[in-house]
């Protein structure tokens, strides 16, 4: 399912140009994901060939109407209740293959967005969130799952690195359903020695000093420094935070979880924000989603 070939992009920051350190190598997720769309692109293709016109579908969910969301709903949804049944009724049409619902849900409601998430049926769980989806990653069950496409991208970015997960220790920061959990999960079942980290932590900076393997999912603005990174190591930031900016016309920026400036010096690879993990999600969707379209076709060749 990770068919993006992983090679080498260069020599990495444990590598001096005299006695100066070297720089970060940066791991490109608006390229990775780009080969990751072509191939998609080429397997839609056949699908569509080999099945009449056949074509993955996937729906987007959203509740309420945040204004950070980028699709717009004319009607608002008032209850679980309507959640629910939209739910189901996407779950039974046999024309989509995907669903997501879009975190988080609208606040004013306060819907339960635990039984929103179990409620979408685990075969068209394209975001991994259903228990039965985090559940078998937990166990280790990698190919019979939904893997929650953020965790998923960065472990596509890490493979681009050349650098092996087997053996090495990684360091989650975050324990978060979307992000940290599954993360710790995925890197435990390719081998490394996971240490999860999160706001009761006294002793971060130490904990990721020791990260061979940092991902930082935090959602603080620039909150890893780079002084506390392991030289060498490869850096993928999940984070996504605005922060004011005067000199930009719409009066903000958007920055990491990872103080860039400083952490590009220590590290031997690492993502930028934007343009590293978050093109990647998106393209893991995508992936999901092919995937999900692949298995319901062999499904139901299988029934005749
Ligand atoms: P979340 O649900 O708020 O979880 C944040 C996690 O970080 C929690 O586990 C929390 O610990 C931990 N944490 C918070 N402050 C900390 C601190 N000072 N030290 C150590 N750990 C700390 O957030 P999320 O949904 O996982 O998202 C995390 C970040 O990733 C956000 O910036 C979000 O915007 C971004 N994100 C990006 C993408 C993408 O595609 N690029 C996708 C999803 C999320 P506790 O559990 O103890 O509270
Ligand atoms: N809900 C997600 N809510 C929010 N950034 C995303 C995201 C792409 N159910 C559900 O997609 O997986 C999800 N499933 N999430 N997120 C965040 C989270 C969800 C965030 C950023 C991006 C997906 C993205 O493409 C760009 C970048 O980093 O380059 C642009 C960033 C910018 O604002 O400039």
């Amino acid at each position: 399912m990770l068919s993006v070939v992983a090679r080498p992009l260069g020599l990495g920051a444990s590598c001096c140009r005299g006695s100066r350190r070297a720089i970060a190598t940066v791991i490109s997720g608006n390229k990775a994901s780009k080969l990751v769309r072509e191939r998609l692109k080429e397997e839609v293709e056949k699908m569509k060939v080999q099945f009449c016109g056949f074509r993955p579908s996937l729906v987007v969910l959203q509740v309420g109407d945040r204004d950070d969301s980028n699709l717009y709903i004319s009607t608002k949804l008032k209850a679980a209740a309507e959640v629910l049944h939209s739910i189901m009724s996407v779950n039974e049409n046999q024309t989509v293959h995907g669903l997501i619902v879009q975190l988080p849900l609208d606040t004013v409601n306060h819907i339960n967005s635990e039984l929103v998430t179990n409620a979408v049926s685990p075969e068209k769980d394209v975001d991994g969130l259903s228990c039965i989806n985090a559940g078998k990653l937990s166990r280790g069950d990698l190919n019979d799952c939904f893997i929650p496409c953020t965790p998923n991208g960065c472990l596509e970015l890490i493979r681009q690195t050349g650098v092996s997960v087997a053996g090495k220790h990684a360091v989650v920061i975050g324990r978060s359903k979307i992000v940290g959990a599954p993360m710790h999960d995925l890197l435990l079942w390719n081998h490394a020695t996971v240490t999860t980290c999160h706001s009761k932590t006294p002793d971060l900076p130490e904990q990721v000093g020791r990260a061979d393997i940092l991902v930082v999912g935090a959602g603080r603005a620039e909150m890893v420094r780079g002084g506390w990174v392991k030289e060498g190591a490869v850096v993928i930031d999940c984070g996504i935070n605005y922060v004011p900016d005067e000199t930009r016309a719409s009066g903000k920026r958007v920055v990491g979880d990872v103080h860039y400036a400083s952490a590009n010096q220590r590290a031997g690879f690492i993502t930028p924000v934007p343009g590293g993990v978050g093109p990647m999600t998106v393209a893991m969707l995508m992936e999901n989603t092919v995937q999900s379209a692949q298995r319901f076709l062999l499904r139901s060749q299988s029934h005749g």
